[in-house]
């Protein structure tokens, strides 16, 4: 009936998913292949009291303001630098991420992305392609080990300790991580990692892979400076958010030799890449799919449904941030 509530998912997804919402909600499910525009997402929030969103839309307190209707924000994404939570509690909106159901996805790929980075797996079949390959040479692309490597995490949370997992017990590495706090000693064991400062960890590692959060803390933590630190034959990988490496200096440094290679599934200003990194060959470029394998997106999609089912519905959202906004008003 029209007094059900009106939400929106606002990217074109698994039509399970709008049929599942649609048992509860009237639902306007975007079928756009591009991402609505800030003003677009405004204009089609109008009187919507939830959203499913990813990790991408920009959801500050302009839109709430503009957006009085909406109660709910729930995203697939397990990052939510894209939501300003704050403002969303101060106007008792509910938001949720997805952690968990992608975890053991994007450890595979970070994991994929560091050895391809390491033994140069993109830049020699672009080589093969171009019918460059005459001959055997004992150096044709010859990179670096994993096996018995020092890896270096940047970043301990769930994937970055499932990182850790594979390194230690399926490749023998020496795992040494640095994060805002440090994990208490069981949880260490449990993955076999040493917790190091960050200038150490980029002294000691050979193969950094970077786990953390958006935040302004981590805004370009890993800057000229600090690429300066790592060894001229390591290698960095990104699969957080572009912005907590900056890409110039990591250009320029990729450039030079300064550091062997890099890994790259996220970029500043994605889906634009900054042109420099476009042209150097040691750097492996991924367009944001650590998290997508079929199963796992699926499983997203389905955590940030249940979690608006649940926050317009009147029971507990399995993955709120700001569950305290569902409370009774004191
Ligand atoms: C998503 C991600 O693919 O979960 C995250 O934080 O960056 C990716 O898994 C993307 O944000 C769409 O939700």
């Amino acid at each position: 009936s029209s007094t059900r509530p009106r939400v929106l998912v606002a990217r074109r997804l698994f039509p399970e998913i709008t049929e599942r919402l649609s048992a509860h909600f009237e639902v306007d499910a975007y079928a756009g292949v591009a991402p609505l525009s800030p003003s677009e997402l405004v204009a089609r929030l109008q009187g919507c009291a939830g959203v499913l969103v990813t990790g991408t839309e920009r959801i500050d307190a302009a839109l709430l303001e503009a957006c009085p209707a909406l109660r709910a924000v729930c995203s697939m994404a397990v990052g939510y630098n894209n939501i300003d939570v704050a403002a969303c509690t101060a106007r008792r909106v509910l938001v949720s991420n997805a952690p968990g159901v992608l975890t053991e996805t994007t450890a595979d790929f970070g994991f994929a992305l560091m050895m391809a980075t390491a033994r140069r797996i993109s830049e020699s079949e672009h080589w093969l392609r171009a019918g460059q390959w005459k001959q055997w040479s004992y150096d044709l692309f010859a990179g670096s080990d994993v096996h018995g490597a020092t890896l270096g995490i940047l970043g301990m949370g769930r994937i970055g300790q499932a990182i850790a997992r594979r390194g230690a017990l399926g490749f023998g590495m020496s795992v040494a991580y640095h994060n805002r706090s440090r994990l208490p000693p069981a949880d260490e064991a449990a993955v076999s990692a040493r917790y190091v400062d960050l200038p150490e960890l980029l002294r000691i590692a050979d193969h950094l892979v970077i786990v953390v959060p958006y935040t302004p803390q981590t805004h370009h933590l890993i800057g000229a400076a600090e690429l300066a630190l790592m060894k001229p034959t390591a290698t960095l990988t990104n699969i957080a958010r572009g912005g907590v490496v900056d890409d110039r200096a990591l250009a320029e440094a990729l450039k030079l030799r300064r550091i062997a290679a890099a890994g790259l599934d996220v970029f500043e200003g994605e889906p634009q890449v900054h042109p420099d990194l476009l042209t150097v060959p040691n750097v492996v470029l991924t367009p944001h799919i650590a998290s997508a394998s079929l199963p796992t997106r699926r499983a997203m999609a389905e955590l940030a449904a249940t979690n608006l089912v649940a926050a317009l519905t009147g029971a507990q959202p399995p993955t709120a941030l700001n569950p305290e906004v569902l409370a009774p008003a004191a």
